[in-house]
């Protein structure tokens, strides 16, 4: 593996204030071998960018508008991301997809927003529950790489890809390590002939899906797991320095 593993925390609508602080008092009094980075609610991103300056810790979002201004009540572009001190977004998280409507299409979008300003996007795709069933995971992942990522400018820009079977989300039923592999090979195998083989190198893929401390270690051992993306663990601070510490 060429780089560190990459290790994002991914908050979802929880936490405020008080996890904030006690968050970044577990992670800033550590050195990780690891990238770490967390994905706080839009509306603390600058408390945390700010408590975390004298750090490496990444800050990030957890979407982007497809939209760079105008009127879009709501909406949060890559921009004012990149502007209060956010280096990545997340882009097509599965929940995102299942209940705002988001497509192909709008992450195409939304990574090429996020990298004309200067965000590393991470891209979630994953089959939900009855395309595993039907063995459709690859069908699924063919269409969601092809449709998000042609015709990206990628030359000096980062980019990672987060693999989140949607039945392993939440429900405390991970993916094992050598499924999880096996799917992270077939998503470089595509990364390959979408991106070409020298940018598909670059790309880390991630795994995301009850990961825990438990778990962390055998994910990262696999070959083409090149770092985690955290849901419910880490709204535990000490639980989410853990698994930063096994990542290395
Ligand atoms: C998947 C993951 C983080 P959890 O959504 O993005 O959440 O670890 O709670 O399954």
């Amino acid at each position: 593996k060429k780089r560190a593993p990459l290790v994002v925390a991914n908050w979802k609508l929880n936490g405020g204030t008080d996890l904030i602080c006690t968050s970044v008092a577990s992670v800033l009094n550590k050195s990780f071998k690891a990238e770490v980075g967390i994905a706080p609610p839009y509306v603390y991103i600058s408390d945390m960018v700010n408590f975390l300056r004298n750090s490496n810790i990444l800050v990030g979002s957890q979407n982007v508008s497809k939209f760079a201004s105008g009127a879009f009540t709501g909406e949060t572009s890559a921009q004012m991301l990149k502007e209060v001190g956010c280096t990545f977004c997340l882009i097509g998280h599965s929940e995102r997809r299942q209940m705002f409507l988001e497509n192909d299409a709008s992450c195409h979008t939304k990574i090429e927003r996020a990298l004309v300003n200067g965000l590393m996007p991470i891209l979630c795709v994953g089959e939900n529950d009855q395309q595993y069933e039907l063995g459709l995971t690859q069908d699924i992942l063919y269409r969601q790489l092809h449709q998000a990522l042609p015709n990206l400018e990628l030359q000096g820009k980062r980019l990672c890809i987060a693999y989140e079977p949607v039945w392993a989300i939440g429900t405390g039923k991970a993916a094992s390590a050598e499924q999880v592999q096996e799917v992270h090979q077939y998503i470089y195998q595509e990364l390959c002939a979408i991106l070409g083989e020298e940018a598909a190198e670059g790309v880390q893929i991630l795994y995301g899906g009850s990961v825990k401390k438990d778990n962390a270690a055998e994910l990262l051992a696999m070959p083409n797991v090149d770092g985690l993306l955290v849901g419910g663990a880490s709204l535990d601070p000490e639980h989410f320095a853990q698994i930063c510490t096994i990542a290395n």
